[in-house]
């Protein structure tokens, strides 16, 4: 959890004098659409009121010193470091800004950043995302160099594909660059088109409950690479450019091309779950926002036996939500541990948080951590 009160407040302790500003990016939670990013598919993300925060100043030199807060370390490279692998820990996703945005044309110059967060850290929020993003409008900023918003997630992409080695897609990014309060964003992840598509629970009476499971992430960087690995198998197969461009009217003919029953699993959920973010979109809308419970619900299901990427403590979760009232619930997130999110009443909060901690102590599971997600603002510059 952050620890200044004021964003950037424990500058002056580090690095001495004043920032010349702060700049924030959000966490995410992914309300539908799960690992259909890199199937060039649809997401429904929105951003969280949790954020990484970076206070920074220029340096004339290019060489950049890096505080983290919640590690109380501070890390220094220049430019010798930007070869990828030559940083390691989380100062690579800094580094790896930096290296995306020099090795695209963007000449950013050396700074002091001091890196504060309040996302909850390995619970599938984004919050490595979230600080790639504050750092790279924060980088931008100080070196007046205008990088365009529309360009930015995919240079985040690259700094955690390229410089970090994690093969990720667009999703987490994108939420935390583009998202806007009160809104979820409908993305197409081929064309990056994107819709903000009005998801106002409160007005509604209703709160989206986020429960932090506090469960493992086990193999959870191989298993990611897998399932990428057999959807780009199932797409040669398929002949076709992406599993997006398969629609539910033909996944039984997909299906019955495929090879084995875990290939034909991991292409269904992929199917459905892009049909899921549409069926959404479109109740959303017509502000039906209590008619999503039960695809929220289907995409859990489709996780867990389809696509085989949750662990015990999610489903305990989602289970327990359902039967203490919630209208839907699922794991959001890369999965193999992470959080849940379950629609509620909003007089209802406390009754499913309680049944959840219930659970999870007799099922003897690390007691979960919820809060409420509120849809927020995207990245930004607070001073
Ligand atoms: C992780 C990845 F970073 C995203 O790109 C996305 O694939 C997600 O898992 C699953 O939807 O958060």
């Amino acid at each position: 959890m952050s620890a200044d009160p004021v964003p950037g407040g424990g500058f002056a302790a580090v690095f001495g004098g004043a920032p010349d500003g702060v700049w924030y990016a959000p966490g995410r939670v992914n309300l539908i659409g799960e690992h259909t990013d890199y199937n060039d598919g649809f997401v429904l993300p929105f951003a969280l009121a949790q954020r990484t925060t970076v206070a920074g100043r220029r340096l004339d030199s290019p060489q950049w010193t890096v505080h983290s807060v919640l590690t109380d370390e501070t890390v220094s490279f220049g430019v010798d470091e930007l070869a990828p692998g030559a940083v390691t820990g989380w100062a690579a996703y800094v580094a790896g800004v930096v290296y995306a945005l020099r090795t695209d044309g963007f000449e950013v110059g050396g700074a002091e950043l001091y890196v504060d967060s309040d996302v909850p850290l390995g619970a599938g929020l984004s919050s490595s995302h979230a600080m790639e993003c504050a750092v790279l409008g924060a980088l931008a900023d100080l070196s007046a160099v205008d990088v365009p918003v529309a360009r930015r997630p995919r240079l985040v992409q690259r700094a955690e594909n390229e410089y970090v080695g994690a093969p990720t897609g667009i999703l987490d990014q994108s939420a935390s660059i583009l998202c806007q309060a009160g809104h979820a964003l409908f993305l197409d992840c081929r064309d990056m088109t994107g819709e903000q598509v009005p998801f106002d629970l409160a007005g509604d009476g209703l709160a989206l409950l986020v429960v932090d499971t506090r469960s493992p992430h086990r193999h959870s960087d191989g298993e990611y690479a897998k399932r990428r690995a057999t959807c780009e198998a199932a797409t040669a197969t398929l002949g076709v450019p992406a599993l997006r461009d398969i629609g539910q009217d033909r996944l039984d003919d997909a299906l019955a091309a495929l090879p084995d029953d875990v290939t034909r699993r991991r292409v269904r959920h992929i199917v459905t779950e892009n049909q899921r973010v549409l069926d959404t979109v479109a109740l959303l809308r017509v502000g039906e926002v209590r008619a999503i419970g039960p695809l929220l619900t289907a995409s859990h299901a489709s996780m867990r036996d389809d696509y085989e990427i949750t662990v015990a403590q999610v489903d305990i979760a989602v289970e327990t939500a359902l039967r203490a009232g919630a209208y839907g619930a699922r794991m959001t997130g890369g999965g193999f541990g992470g959080c849940v999110l379950a629609l509620v009443d909003a007089d209802a909060v406390d009754t499913v948080a309680g049944a959840i901690r219930d659970a999870f102590a007799s099922n003897g599971f690390d007691q979960p951590v919820a809060f409420i997600g509120v849809p927020s603002q995207g990245a930004g510059r607070l001073a």
